[in-house]
């Protein structure tokens, strides 16, 4: 890998009218997963989260909530804050749009676009649904009980008629075509880049980039009487976090453009099609890569406040463990699909998967080292052309593991993990050790040394889905901090040494004992 690469990887920014959940979790654990994954393959990593604190539908929260917009968004991005601290987030910096730096950002990038003509003044008539901060035109709306206008989300939308800036959006329509062309990369997956290409064929209208009727935003530069419009803002903030408007500060030169913008898939439109055209309008380069994906459901169900089932990432860790949840929320569903929350396959994974497959391994092996080789790392015979095969299997997981983090394939690149560790337990009933202690001693030592150094490559893999139990397994196997990138995969100067003494193995992933029905099972 050459040295000082960059990587430069952004969640959305959340907003702060709720409290987060698990659905805000998720993005920013496989943005997590991703940073922790390039950071051990050498590259220089920023990872950028953060809260969106602007716009109507916030200011509407705090008035709901009786306090003043600026005390409201403190309290709500706070949790946002406690909620990386939970999942263990490693993220660079967390960027609030009400930071001076960002209003100073987003004001450039209007002034950038009204020097070059983009944005021009005129009135909006139309319809609005605060709870997208988006507009709709009449020919998108639905109608919900008691013949209310509703958008395609299913938001409530409102009659806006106000004096408005406007991007001049329409005249982007065959460049935005023609980006798309060029870099069939930019978005994922293959059925969103479709879904989005085909919007944009069938004609853009210019956006309303400003409105008058509130105050809680970015002041419109010159023109004191309009607020930015919300998206205008907040895409920004991508930009402000390398360093814009300072086009030639060295973190923007190195981290701009970012290298995969991570979204849900309802915020997918705002990001593939506004955004690349604001920033090409801007004469900035667009990002390399927006990767749109599914949507949570609970047991089955859409998760909503009124449902009364948002599922809380706090509670999911408290009650399966940080690791288990990250494991299952990458490893459950394919990334990109819908995927729905049960209790159910949560515990059968973590049972199955985690207990059986991954644990177990671990704990026959180490328990065997420290029984009958007072848990001191063997001296290794010649290797037989199975043992050779163990330790290539796991030795190969960085390259096999490459393609399909770049392709944010998560779910596929654990299975790739877990074909290793289910021919490790496949190695380990085939030599029996247990039996060999009795008949042949030094194959024993052999044996478990070939299990040990493949725990070893293994937990080196697992550090970006399991943080916490992966640098459990890498103490047991007695492996040097500064020895777990992925160049130490099969580097030999960080294979187990001969004679090292391994603490007492302590068992890394329980069995989950549910007291429901059904759980544990
Ligand atoms: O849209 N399943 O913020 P937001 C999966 N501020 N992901 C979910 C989810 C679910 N059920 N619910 C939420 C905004 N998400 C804007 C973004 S970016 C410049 C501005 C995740 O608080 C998913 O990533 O509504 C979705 O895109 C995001 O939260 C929306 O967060």
């Amino acid at each position: 890998m050459p040295a000082n690469q960059s990587f430069y990887i952004t969640t959305p920014i959340y907003y702060v009218n709720d409290d987060p959940h698990i659905g805000h979790a998720y993005t920013t654990l496989a943005c997590d997963a991703l940073a922790r994954f390039k950071r051990l393959d050498g590259y220089d990593v920023h990872f950028l989260t953060g809260t969106d604190e602007h716009g109507q539908k916030v200011e509407k929260a705090a008035a709901d909530a009786g306090v003043d917009p600026q005390a409201f968004t403190e309290r709500v991005s706070q949790r946002f804050r406690q909620l990386a601290d939970d999942m263990g987030f490693t993220h660079d910096d967390f960027i609030r749009t009400t930071e001076p730096r960002h209003i100073e950002a987003a004001q450039a990038i209007w002034k950038r676009l009204i020097d070059r003509g983009e944005i021009y003044l005129g009135a909006y008539e139309g319809w609005y649904a605060i709870r997208d901060e988006a507009f709709y035109a009449e020919s998108e709306l639905t109608k919900g009980a008691d013949d209310e206008k509703l958008a395609p989300t299913g938001a409530p939308v409102e009659w806006v008629e106000e004096p408005s800036y406007f991007f001049r959006l329409s005249a982007w329509q065959d460049r935005l075509l023609e980006f798309y062309e060029k870099h069939p990369d930019f978005i994922a997956p293959n059925s969103r880049r479709n879904e989005v290409t085909s919007f944009v064929k069938g004609g853009l209208q210019d956006l309303s980039v400003s409105r008058v009727s509130f105050k809680w935003g970015v002041p419109v530069p010159d023109d004191a009487d309009h607020v930015m419009y919300v998206w205008l803002d907040a895409l920004t903030n991508y930009i402000t976090a390398a360093g814009f408007p300072d086009t030639e500060s060295a973190s923007y030169k190195k981290f701009w453009p970012a290298d995969v913008h991570m979204v849900g898939k309802d915020i997918l439109r705002f990001h593939a099609v506004y955004w690349p055209a604001f920033l090409m309008a801007a004469e900035l380069d667009p990002p390399k890569r927006v990767f749109a994906h599914g949507w949570w459901t609970n047991e089955g169900q859409k998760i909503s406040k009124t449902l009364g089932n948002v599922i809380k990432p706090h509670d999911l860790v408290e009650r399966y463990g940080l690791d288990q949840t990250r494991y299952f929320l990458l490893r459950e569903v394919p990334f990109g699909n819908d995927g729905d929350f049960s209790r159910e396959s949560m515990v059968t994974r973590m049972n199955s998967e985690l207990a059986n497959d991954y644990g177990n391994l671990a704990q026959r092996a180490l328990s065997m080292i420290a029984k009958n080789l007072k848990g001191i790392a063997p001296e290794p015979g010649a290797f037989t052309e199975d043992d050779q095969a163990m330790l290539n299997a796991a030795g190969e997981l960085p390259a096999a593991l490459r393609p399909l983090m770049d392709a944010q394939a998560f779910h596929e690149a654990l299975e790739r993990i877990w074909v290793v560790i289910r021919a490790a337990n496949v190695y380990v009933d085939r030599q029996a050790p247990w039996v060999l202690r009795k008949t042949d001693a030094p194959r024993m030592g052999t044996v478990l040394y070939v299990l040990a150094e493949t725990i070893r490559r293994l937990a080196i893999m697992t550090q970006p889905f399991m943080p916490d139990a992966s640098a459990k397994m890498l103490d047991a196997v007695a492996s040097p901090g500064d020895k777990r990138s992925f160049g130490d995969v099969t580097d030999t100067a960080a294979m187990l040494a001969p004679g090292a003494e391994l603490p007492k193995p302590q068992p890394i992933f329980p069995r989950y004992q549910g007291e429901e029905e059904g759980e544990g099972a």
